[in-house]
């Protein structure tokens, strides 16, 4: 019998990569967006799903809307990727903030819960969690130190999923994922601001990315890869949480030098860092993730690597504005 999945956060970079993702894999996939005033499934369209899945509206926000669509389309899996995602918003929407990415999983979790608990329930959890990190690198075992109210928002939720697996017996689950990226990135997140801000500076648009704290190290992967990661733990025996990352690390100076290189130009050149509105209050200075449970469990592992990750994305902002690598690195030697 055919699947039926529901993904919350459909717009978003996850959700376009993980519905591509089930619709291979044969499901009927839902997916959930709110309201907005102008249409947002540029990410869908772009990845060749728009036709495939079956839009339908859900804002965290609002229970009985939550209700009502769970009750309706009877999912086998819920996937909830939608949340206010952005850590520096956190800062100024601490209570939206906490509203969506907190109590907005309680809502799902006892909606399914008063269902009687059947569609299994996996919840977008993060490293951000772990914040000032307690140890290096970071499992499953690590004690959490959020820095942010996104952070702490998570950490609800993460807890809320554990509790709803232990004391409801809900097959609840939570990937705890570490930055991944993609040419569908947000552009306000700090690799896409850089990689389609070279292509920028290349075609003499900018002269300048402004930038905040260089010197952050982040373990960043390929969302591709890890929607399949996001998949595997929901077809597990039983519920757990799994660590998900590469087990490498580099700083936001290290993914500008690799960017920039990738055209041959220096990064220091073009671009400014210090830059006050984006340095945040209370800085996660560095995640290092360690994945083994992941690896042997879910039989799991990263197939992008930073080096690749950084050519994906400058290949891809150049495409946008209609520039070939070899025609961007022609223009490079005259800047
Ligand atoms: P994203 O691109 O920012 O997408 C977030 C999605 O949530 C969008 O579809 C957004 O809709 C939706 N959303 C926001 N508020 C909502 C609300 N009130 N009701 C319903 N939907 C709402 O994020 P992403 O990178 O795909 O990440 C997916 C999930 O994984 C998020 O929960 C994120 O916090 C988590 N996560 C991400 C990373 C990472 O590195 N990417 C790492 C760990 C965890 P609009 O398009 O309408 O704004
Ligand atoms: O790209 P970022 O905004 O990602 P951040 O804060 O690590 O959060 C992302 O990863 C989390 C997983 O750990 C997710 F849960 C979350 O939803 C999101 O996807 O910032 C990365 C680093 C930070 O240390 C920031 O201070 O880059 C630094 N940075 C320096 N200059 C900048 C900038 N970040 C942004 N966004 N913009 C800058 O100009």
């Amino acid at each position: 019998m055919t699947k039926k999945a529901l993904i919350t956060g459909i717009t978003g970079q996850d959700g376009a990569y993980l519905s591509e993702f089930l619709v291979k894999k044969g499901y009927k996939v839902y997916g959930a967006l709110r309201r907005t005033s102008s249409t947002n499934t540029s990410r869908l369209s772009y990845i060749g799903v728009l036709g495939d899945i079956e839009l339908v509206s859900m804002d965290l926000a609002e229970i009985t809307n939550i209700q009502r669509l769970i009750e309706r389309i009877e999912p086998d899996e819920i996937y909830n990727l939608a949340a206010q995602s952005f850590v520096q918003t956190s800062y100024e929407q601490p209570i939206f903030t906490s509203d969506i990415d907190g109590i907005g999983v309680t809502r799902i979790l006892e909606t399914v819960r008063n269902l009687g608990g059947k569609p299994k329930f996996y919840q977008a959890s993060t490293s951000e969690m772990f914040g000032q990190a307690q140890q290096s690198p970071q499992n499953e075992n690590t004690p959490f130190y959020p820095r942010s109210p996104y952070g702490i928002a998570k950490l609800y939720s993460h807890w809320m999923t554990v509790n709803y697996r232990e004391a409801w017996n809900m097959f609840a689950c939570s990937g705890i994922l570490f930055n991944h990226e993609s040419p569908l990135r947000g552009t306000e997140f700090v690799t896409r601001k850089i990689s389609q801000g070279m292509a920028q500076i290349a075609l003499k648009k900018i002269k300048k990315i402004n930038l905040g704290n260089l010197n952050a190290e982040r373990d960043w992967g390929f969302a591709g890869d890890y929607v399949e990661a996001i998949w595997n733990i929901l077809q597990q025996d039983k519920p757990d949480d799994f660590v998900i990352s590469t087990g490498e690390n580099y700083s936001i100076e290290d993914f500008a030098r690799e960017a920039f290189n990738v055209v041959g130009l220096d990064w220091k050149k073009f671009v400014k860092s210090n830059v006050s509105r984006y340095l945040r209050p209370s800085e996660v200075p560095s995640l290092l993730g360690d994945s083994s449970k992941a690896i042997k469990q879910l039989k799991w592992k990263p197939k992008v690597l930073f080096k690749d990750l950084c050519l994906m994305m400058v290949e891809s902002d150049l495409k946008n504005f209609n520039l070939t690598l070899d025609e961007a690195k022609k223009i490079a030697k005259k800047l």
